[in-house]
């Protein structure tokens, strides 16, 4: 296993539309594996292949108290949704960064396992909400950008000042 870096905002390669993943192999598992051991690492309850470089449409998660559940979804899609639920989201891609985000609040999602099998999932709490956060990172979309520009350029102005101070 091994750990793999992060991509930061505003780092333009997390604008890259990640590409289906065609055969779920023995290198796709290496890439959850690893993905999974930086995600416990960071901490964080979600990865996304984009935030480690790797335009695949891979993500993982494990939202449980102990961190004893870890989800792997390969091609995720979103079947339906419905509802709408507004919490507080941070990324690890976007350190320091709280702000609320309106997602939908029950998702169906279908995708592959890690034996290539298919699998459907309703999610609704932050379970819903984290897929929907990692998703969208696969679409090359970050969550700072449902925000208004105002907040926006407070946030970029702010991670600028960050990243001056801890290189
Ligand atoms: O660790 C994470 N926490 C989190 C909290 C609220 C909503 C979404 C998330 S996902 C985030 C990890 C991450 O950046 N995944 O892309
Ligand atoms: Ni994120």
């Amino acid at each position: 296993m091994a750990l793999l870096p992060i991509l930061r905002y505003p780092d333009p390669r997390l604008h890259t539309k990640a590409k289906p993943v065609a055969v779920v192999d023995a290198e796709i598992r290496k890439l959850a594996a690893d993905m999974a051991e930086t995600m416990y690492e960071a901490p964080g309850i979600g990865l996304a292949a984009t935030q480690v470089n790797v335009h695949v449409r891979l993500l993982v998660l494990d939202i449980s108290e102990d961190k004893s559940q870890l989800q792997v979804f390969i091609n995720p899609e979103i079947l339906w949704r419905e509802g709408e639920h507004e919490g507080e989201e941070g990324c690890l891609s976007v350190p320091g960064v709280y702000e609320t985000v309106r997602r939908s609040e029950r998702v169906r999602v279908r995708a592959l396992n890690l034996d290539g099998q298919p699998f459907e999932l309703d999610a609704d709490g932050l379970l819903a909400i984290c897929l929907q956060h990692e998703i969208d990172h696969l679409d090359g979309k970050v969550f700072v950008e449902y925000l208004s520009r105002l907040k926006l350029g407070r946030i970029k102005a702010k991670l600028a000042k960050q990243s001056r101070i801890t290189v």
